[in-house]
């Protein structure tokens, strides 16, 4: 809004002809994101914690966490909102793949509000039904896929990192292709959000990734440099990448070990959605295996441990799924755990961009 509000002023007031540079506005996105985030942090934990919305610790976990128990959660609600308002402030409101990852981004939202409303305010210790939400997020992430296959400037080609001629075209096939990358990527972060500041750090990460992605993108002549798939208009993602990573960073300022507050899944399912969406608008998607490889791996590790317990009838590959609690059970304090994984969500992200020479 700012944006068509200020750059329409550049004739009288020539410094506003800032406002037409993504760059800038991401800038600013990034800063409002993570002013609101710190400015209205406490408040939120305030009223979460007065509402005695805190966070019931199931049985099966590491014994530690019941220390946890009571932490507010639903402070994803925070990150959002800051998301949000900082997008609609700074970015062109006339940008089709703005509003397609705003829609998932609100209905992800949605799915992780009614889960948590259910779980943490009604008392339901299973929110909503497993399947239920599953469903949803596939109609959503599938909405989504159909809305970019009827653009007629979106084309259906997939990405192949490090590989430049082999680019297929999935054509209705893509909209599939979508649910996997949008519903894979949002609950793996929800099963990565198991330790303080373990989810949104590397959500961080992520975002700053896509926000160079996004702008590469969206650049023609960088595109035609870099010979990767020019999306024309996705560069407005940019913003919303940027947006991402400040709400991110002033969330993490009061989710860091030892958390204030949780942020549910009201926010890690929108979270990793937004990744997902936007990593199939800048038709980086299979990339986001590697720069979201922290988050496959930790779905991974819930897949194969699952499995296995199934097929033998109760035995374990790792001491406990996902990831994090194995490396918890083995005796690593939780600020180590989180920490290393970052350093690893850092070292997946330098891989993922060099792969954008390296083709
Ligand atoms: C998401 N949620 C955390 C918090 C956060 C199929 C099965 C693998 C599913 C999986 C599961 O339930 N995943 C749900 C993980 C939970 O965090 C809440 O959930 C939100 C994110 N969705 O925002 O509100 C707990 O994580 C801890 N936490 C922190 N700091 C944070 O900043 O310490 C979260 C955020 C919180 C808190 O303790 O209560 C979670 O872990 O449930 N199930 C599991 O992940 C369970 N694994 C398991 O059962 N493994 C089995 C196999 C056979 C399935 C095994 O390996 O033997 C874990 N669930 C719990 N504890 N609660 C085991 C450890």
């Amino acid at each position: 809004m700012l944006y068509h509000l200020l750059y329409a002023l550049h004739d009288e007031v020539t410094v506003f002809n800032v406002f037409r540079y993504i760059t800038f506005r991401t800038i600013c996105a990034s800063l409002t994101a993570l002013l609101i985030g710190f400015t209205l942090g406490p408040w939120v934990i305030h009223k979460l914690s007065e509402k005695q919305i805190g966070q019931y610790i199931r049985k099966v976990g590491p014994k530690r966490h019941q220390d946890k128990a009571g932490t507010p959660t639903m402070g994803g609600v925070l990150i959002i909102l800051s998301i949000m308002i900082s997008t609609l402030l700074w970015v062109d409101l006339r940008n089709f793949y703005v509003w397609v990852v705003l829609m998932v981004t609100a209905g992800y939202f949605a799915i992780g509000f009614a889960d948590d409303y259910l779980k943490q305010i009604k008392k339901r210790n299973k929110g909503l039904a497993a399947r239920d939400k599953f469903l949803l997020q596939v109609l959503l992430a599938g909405l989504a896929g159909y809305l970019l296959y009827r653009y007629p400037l979106f084309n259906t080609r997939v990405t192949i990192p490090f590989l430049k001629t082999l680019s297929p075209d999935l054509g209705p096939g893509y909209i599939l292709f979508a649910i996997l990358v949008i519903a894979g990527t949002s609950n793996a972060v929800n099963l990565t959000d198991g330790l303080d500041g373990l989810a949104i750090g590397p959500v961080i990460i992520a975002s700053a990734t896509y926000m160079l992605f996004a702008y590469v993108a969206g650049h023609i002549k960088i595109a035609e440099y870099l010979q990767i798939n020019h999306v024309p208009g996705c560069g407005e993602l940019t913003i919303i990448c940027g947006a991402m990573a400040g709400a991110g960073l002033g969330f993490l300022w009061f989710n860091a070990y030892p958390a204030q507050v949780f942020m549910g899944d009201v926010g890690s399912l929108p979270l990793g959605a937004v990744l997902g969406a936007v990593a199939v608008v800048t038709k980086q998607e299979i990339l986001m295996m590697i720069v979201g490889g922290v988050f496959l791996i930790e779905a991974v590790s819930v897949i194969l441990q699952v499995g296995y317990f199934k097929l033998t009838g109760g035995q374990r590959i790792f001491l406990m799924s996902p990831l994090h609690h194995h490396f918890e059970l083995k005796g690593w304090p939780e600020p180590k755990v989180i920490v290393r994984f970052w350093i690893v969500a850092i070292i997946l992200a330098l891989v993922a961009v060099s792969t954008l020479k390296l083709r």
